[in-house]
């Protein structure tokens, strides 16, 4: 079998252990180890001055091969372009993305110096990967270097409708690039009709062909038994005593403003004003570990956040019981894992999300017994595979309240009914499937484009 090289923006580090990885990695494991693998990407470390050629680990088949950004190259082409442009406008959020002409410069930039440092370690059957918004241009730059490799595709976030998308500045140059790919996957049916329609505005219809959808999966045996084996835990014991009986909901995202954070307790708050017999019931546990904390708009949301739990603590809460509790810091995987397991309800209501992990964790999580109740934005990308959830408006917190209000009084046999097709929908497009599939559609695929068009 052929070599498969990975490029995304983060390479994992080989000398971590599996449980600190992220989602990419253990999405990535089954692939990496039937077959001889090349991870590439950035370092994560950021240096006055970065070589041009990357450092490299060897574990088992898989050699990991990073390069570090020069500070200017961060602040452009990671914090200005990716982050502050990119992610709002694919999240629909046009109106609070920020452009300069420097992001732009910065992020073209890194996309052909990743791609002139990555074409030498190139052998001409492999198979290459590319993964996510930052990395649009890099296909591209391969062909002009002249690589004819089989290349593909996945965006892991949503894309958005087309007139979102055109009203970015330099749209027509990503869509142009993209054009350099033998196939693109996106989530869901609706990213994938409307990333077609962006093509074809953008000149390239004959890519529009090469456009599919999957859904990416976890390993969902693998985090089931994972919940099972951490319930019966000092820290998940402790948690459950500290409840007294009260059920628990729980939500568990990286602190982002699509994650839908402030609705989402707005929310909890309308239930205990509106459904008082929930009151002294019910304890909210979220996790959200600070992310991208060099972004104002990411401060200005954990202010608001900061604000809205002490004011609802502060009206609801008595001596023995506190409404939320509210946590900042990295949570470790298998105690998050058991923590799924405790809670009653998952409550994860992103306002736009690609997939969201994080509600099939909760369900993977669940005791096949007695399991809980998920709650979910209709604007995640999992609400299309999970039939059983409580579907909500995120944006709109009486709806998240009386969702809440419906999953606490629901009798156990309705929890069964549908907690069931959802858990056998994540065992069956799990991690593994999801990497077969694409790699069968990107393998498949016809000859890779001429290069000509390159330019
Ligand atoms: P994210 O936006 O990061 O991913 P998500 O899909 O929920 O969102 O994945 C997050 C992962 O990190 C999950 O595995 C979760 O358990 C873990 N995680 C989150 N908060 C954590 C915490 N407090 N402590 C420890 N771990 C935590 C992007 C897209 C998604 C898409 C994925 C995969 O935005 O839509 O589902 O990629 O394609």
């Amino acid at each position: 079998m052929s070599r498969l090289v990975i490029v995304a923006n983060r390479v994992p580090d080989p000398r971590e252990r599996g449980a600190t990885a992220g989602g990419l990695a253990v999405a990535l494991k089954d692939a990496l180890h039937r077959r001889e693998a090349l991870w590439f990407g950035w370092s994560g470390a950021t240096v006055a001055e970065a070589a041009a050629t990357p450092a490299e680990h060897r574990k088992g088949r898989v050699t990991y091969a990073t390069l570090d950004l020069s500070e200017e190259d961060y602040r452009h082409y990671y914090l200005g372009f990716s982050n502050g442009a990119l992610w709002p406008v694919l999240h629909y959020r046009l109106g609070i993305a920020r452009f300069a002409r420097e992001d732009w410069e910065g992020y073209r930039r890194v996309n052909a110096a990743f791609a002139a440092a990555l074409a030498p370690m190139l052998r001409p059957d492999d198979t290459i990967w590319v993964h996510d918004f930052h990395l649009f241009l890099l296909a591209a730059e391969l062909r002009k270097l002249g690589c004819r490799q089989k290349i593909g595709f996945f965006l892991h976030v949503p894309f958005p409708p087309r007139a979102v998308i055109m009203g970015m500045p330099k749209a027509e140059a990503i869509l142009q690039a993209l054009g350099a790919h033998d196939a693109i996957g996106v989530q869901t049916e609706d990213d994938a009709e409307n990333l077609r329609a962006a093509l074809v505005t953008g000149g390239e219809a004959e890519a529009a062909t090469r456009v599919g959808a999957f859904a990416i999966g976890i390993d969902a045996a693998g985090f089931a038994a994972l919940a099972a084996r951490r319930f019966r835990t000092k820290e998940v014991d402790q948690l459950r005593d500290s409840l007294a009986g009260r059920a628990l909901a729980i939500g568990v995202d990286r602190l982002d403003y699509t994650k839908g954070l402030p609705q989402r307790i707005a929310g909890f708050g309308k239930l205990l004003q509106r459904f008082p017999q929930h009151r002294s019931r019910v304890t909210f546990l979220q996790v959200a570990p600070v992310s991208r904390g060099d972004v104002a708009t990411y401060r200005a949301l954990r202010r608001e956040l900061d604000e809205m739990v002490g004011r609802i603590n502060g009206q609801y809460a008595e001596p023995d019981w506190g409404p939320i509790r509210y946590i900042t810091r990295a949570v470790a995987r298998p105690t998050l894992a058991g923590y799924m397991r405790l809670a009653r309800i998952g409550l994860v209501t992103p306002l736009r999300d690609g997939m969201n992990l994080v509600a099939k964790e909760y369900v993977a999580a669940q005791d096949p017994e007695d399991p809980g109740v998920l709650v979910l934005s209709r604007f995640a990308g999992a609400s299309g595979e999970m039939e059983g959830a409580l579907l909500v408006n995120p944006l709109d917190p009486d709806d998240i309240a009386e969702a809440l209000d419906v999953a606490l009084t629901m009798p156990a046999e309705e929890r069964l009914a549908r907690w069931k097709p959802m858990d056998a929908a994540i065992r069956a497009n799990n991690a593994s499937a999801w990497c077969r599939r694409f790699l069968a559609a990107l393998e498949g695929a016809e000859a890779a484009p001429e290069p000509a068009r390159a330019g």
